[in-house]
């Protein structure tokens, strides 16, 4: 894909970056995204399992989806994506909005980061609160906290609010950069897809990749369609040769 000679033109005049991911960033490492034409929602319904009252219903269920999911991301690796927006940090002010759980930005060298979804390498238990932040002990059942309150990942679930430090981090950030990329979401779920607004309002110029166009696309002043791991290093290329 040949760049826009304006979008490189932006980057030039640009200080702070905001990278708002979703799970098409990872898809090239080898995890499925929720939704679309792989999406895992076209098998399993998101009310059955992204829910607490579906979790207190059928921990035993919950809790094999998730340690399904664990495995993948466990044996993945950050792909060419995840690795352009940790160097373009050698350029930029860089802060990365995910709403992943999967940690594979920090992974790839990735500082500033907002978890907006929570992170699936972390629990806590449902009564008293307490984190669980080691390998759980599946050996007899559902793991249970020494109060007595079931241990459940530390992830955001429908109707539960996101966590407060880091929406107002990325609304903070995202109000504030010169350019905004959106990668690789849907842009469906809220309030994490109206951050796009966010960005637009203030100013920043807005930058969608993704396969495919998405509601909010009509904000991006740049479309580009392909795959993130293979614009985003076309994109730092770019900026390499700005220096
Ligand atoms: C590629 C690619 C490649 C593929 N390269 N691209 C306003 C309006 C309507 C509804 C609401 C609203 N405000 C709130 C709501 C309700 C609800 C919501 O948004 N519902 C809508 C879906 C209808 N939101 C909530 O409930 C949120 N909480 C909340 O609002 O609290 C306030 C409140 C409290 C109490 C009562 C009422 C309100 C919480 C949302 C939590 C979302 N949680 C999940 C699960 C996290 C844990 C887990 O992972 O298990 O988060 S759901 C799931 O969706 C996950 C994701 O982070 C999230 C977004 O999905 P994402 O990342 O966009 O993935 P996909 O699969 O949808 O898209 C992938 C994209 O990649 C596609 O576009 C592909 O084309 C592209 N792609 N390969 C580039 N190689």
């Amino acid at each position: 894909m040949k760049l826009d000679i304006d979008l490189i033109n932006k980057l030039k005049q640009s200080k702070s970056l905001v990278f708002f991911t979703g799970a098409g960033i990872s898809a090239e490492s080898g995890i499925p995204t929720f939704r679309g034409k792989d999406g895992i929602w076209n098998k399993l319904k998101p009310e059955e399992l992204a829910n607490f009252n579906a979790f207190m219903r059928n921990p035993q269920m919950v809790w094999e989806w998730y340690n399904h999911r664990k495995k993948i991301i466990h044996e993945s690796k950050p792909n060419p994506a995840h690795i352009a927006i940790a160097e373009l940090q050698n350029h930029f002010d860089v802060t990365v909005v995910t709403q992943n759980i999967d940690n594979l930005h920090r992974r790839a060298g990735s500082k500033n980061v907002f978890e907006l979804h929570g992170n699936i390498e972390r629990n806590y238990c449902v009564n008293c609160k307490k984190f669980y932040n080691e390998e759980l002990d599946f050996s007899s059942g559902v793991p249970i906290c020494g109060c007595g309150g079931l241990i459940r990942p530390d992830v955001v679930w429908f109707g539960e609010y996101l966590p407060e430090d880091q929406f107002t981090g990325s609304e903070k950030a995202s109000a504030e950069c010169d350019i905004f990329f959106v990668v690789g979401t849907s842009a469906v779920v809220y309030p994490a897809a109206g951050l796009i607004n966010v960005a637009e309002s203030s100013g920043a110029t807005i930058v969608e990749i993704n396969l495919e166009e998405t509601p909010l696309s009509y904000l991006a002043d740049y479309s580009l369609y392909g795959k993130a791991g293979e614009i985003l290093p076309e994109i730092l290329s770019a900026c390499a040769t700005l220096i």
